[in-house]
């Protein structure tokens, strides 16, 4: 049997799938891979399952001359945290699972759109805290979200889930930039530059991929062209936006307020964003649900099994 090592403990169902096929080994802890483990993954087994902040820099596989590994099926669809260059250049294909994510990270986007613009969290830590006096007509009022304009930063996959929600659920008018000119199956304006489309929306999501290109993206010149009513989401990587500068447009009221999924240097959290109410924080929910992180699990096998028998990984990237 061959030997695929698992680097975090993964949903019973997707183990158990796993222990059928491959003499499998499944790191319990929840942190990243260190370095010695990285090169030893690459050494040891035949197959890796790895998942974000598993650090395959271009140092870890010039460190294994002759690896064993013969391919490395990421789970999550981002695997900015692979070289993937350097992995080609080591004969390793590497594979993620795109779709398995889509529809829970976009249900995340609408989630997080809806707590910053209508102060959720201020509201329910409010409550939580026993200081809420009772209602009033003029306490927390929030950004109406129902018709207005909806601006979405890389219109791949997600970034078209969360448009049709936006539209057919809430009526919002859609506008997007995206890299390449693409048409989409719902009414909605690609804008040419960022910063154009920065200055003519409401709300902004970003669903760009992480990665050397889109990083700090977002940054003071795109948050200085935003609106002082608009808000930021971002369910994508953290570094796409550079945080000191969102740091900064909060604290001087360049934009009313920002929902997040994702930091730059996850899972550290600067505390000037912890200290303002009108930041909406979540711990990188995107797909936090049971049958979600099997999907992935299993298309992420699927790839794995794949490479076992020699074939093309079914979801190379
Ligand atoms: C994953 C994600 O759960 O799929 C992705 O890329 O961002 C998340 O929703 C996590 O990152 C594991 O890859």
């Amino acid at each position: 049997m061959l030997k695929l090592l698992i680097t975090r403990p993964l949903p019973d169902r997707v183990i158990a799938k796993a222990r059928g096929f491959f003499d499998t080994t499944v790191r319990e802890k929840t942190t990243p891979l260190s370095r010695e483990e990285l090169v030893a993954s690459l050494k040891d087994y035949d197959l890796v399952l790895p998942t974000l902040g598993d650090m395959y820099s271009a140092e870890v596989f010039e460190a294994v001359s002759d690896p064993r590994a013969r391919a490395i099926a990421n789970f999550g669809v981002g695997y900015n945290h692979i070289d993937t260059q350097a992995a080609n250049n080591a004969g390793i294909p590497v594979s993620n699972t795109p779709g398995a994510v889509t529809d829970a990270t976009a249900d995340i986007a609408v989630m997080l759109m809806l707590m910053t613009s209508r102060r959720a969290a201020e509201g329910e830590r409010m409550v939580r805290s026993q200081s809420w006096g009772g209602w009033h007509p003029t306490q927390l009022l929030g950004l109406h979200m129902s018709g207005k304009t909806l601006g979405i930063v890389g219109m791949g996959r997600i970034g078209q889930a969360v448009a049709h929600r936006a539209h057919h659920g809430f009526g919002m008018t859609i506008k997007y930039f995206n890299r390449s000119p693409k048409t989409v199956d719902i009414p909605a304006e690609q804008i040419d530059s960022l910063s154009g489309l920065a200055g003519q929306v409401d709300i902004m999501v970003i669903a760009v991929p992480g990665g050397n290109a889109t990083h700090h993206l977002i940054n003071a010149e795109i948050l200085s062209a935003m609106q002082p009513h608009a808000h930021l989401v971002n369910i994508a990587r953290g570094d796409i936006v550079k945080e000191a500068d969102l740091i900064e447009a909060l604290e001087n009221g360049k934009i009313a307020g920002a929902g997040l999924d994702v930091y730059e240097f996850e899972p550290k959290v600067p505390q000037a964003l912890i200290d303002m109410e009108n930041v909406t924080l979540l711990p990188h929910l995107g797909t936090a649900a049971l049958d979600v992180r099997e999907n992935m699990g299993f298309m992420a096998l699927d790839n794995v099994i794949a490479a076992s028998e020699r074939k093309p990984l079914p979801n190379q990237v």
